[in-house]
């Protein structure tokens, strides 16, 4: 299979989110998010695939892949399109046996070590964070900034997706070629289709036609 390449993942954790968690993905695929992550750290495996059948069915409606965070039986189970991994779960390379080739394998790094080991690992692609300061992952350790995700970006063979504080605000430091995977600022919005244009907005080289005022934005 064809290593994915998000534009911006919406890392979703129900007990974030400000509105209905279906309203949440909804508004943030119509903003331009191209992936969901269904991640509920708290949940029973059970409780976690009856969200998951909800989710992976809207998923579906809405055109875009479902990856599992941590949870491989409930992955395969859901038929996901995916199943991300960090460092203290199950290695990539050993999931691979059981998930077989047909679903993309993502697995979380935080050094370039990490990242450059990556693709040995047999992951499809690499998340790298806390890029900023986060409070929604316990003992994410300190922010590693843009810099490091340059270094990263340079000897990672897989496509990566920066993560970690990530919003409109600071977005646009994200370097080229790099993907986002936001929970938060998108979770916790009053309007999350419009956090969704603008991180995706903030990517984007300013367009010679662009309209001042931000209009089809
Ligand atoms: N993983 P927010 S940081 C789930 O560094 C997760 O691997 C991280 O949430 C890593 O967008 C993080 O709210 C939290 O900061 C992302």
């Amino acid at each position: 299979m064809e290593p994915p390449r998000f534009q911006l993942c919406l890392v979703l954790t129900r007990s974030l989110c400000r509105r209905p968690p279906e309203e949440v993905v909804e508004g943030a695929v119509a903003g331009g998010a191209d992936a969901v992550q269904l991640r509920e750290k708290e949940e029973t495996p059970a409780g976690r695939y009856a969200w998951g059948r909800r989710l992976q069915a809207l998923c579906r409606r809405l055109g875009v892949p479902l990856i599992v965070n941590d949870d491989l039986e409930v992955a395969v189970a859901l038929g996901a399109e995916g199943l991300h991994l960090g460092q203290e779960d199950l290695h990539p390379a050993d999931a691979r046996l059981l998930l077989g080739q047909e679903r993309w394998i993502g697995w979380s790094t935080h050094d370039l070590e990490q990242a450059e080991e990556a693709a040995e690992t047999g992951a499809d692609y690499a998340g790298f964070g806390p890029v900023f300061a986060t409070g929604t992952k316990a003992g994410a350790g300190r922010p590693r900034g843009p810099q490091a995700l340059l270094a990263a970006r340079a000897v990672a063979r897989v496509p990566l997706l920066a993560i970690g504080g990530i919003r409109p605000g600071n977005a646009g430091l994200v370097p080229r070629g790099v993907g986002l995977a936001v929970s938060s600022a998108l979770c916790a919005a009053e309007d999350p289709e419009a956090v969704a244009r603008a991180l995706c907005a903030s990517r984007e080289p300013p367009s010679p036609h662009a309209d001042p005022r931000g209009a089809g934005r």
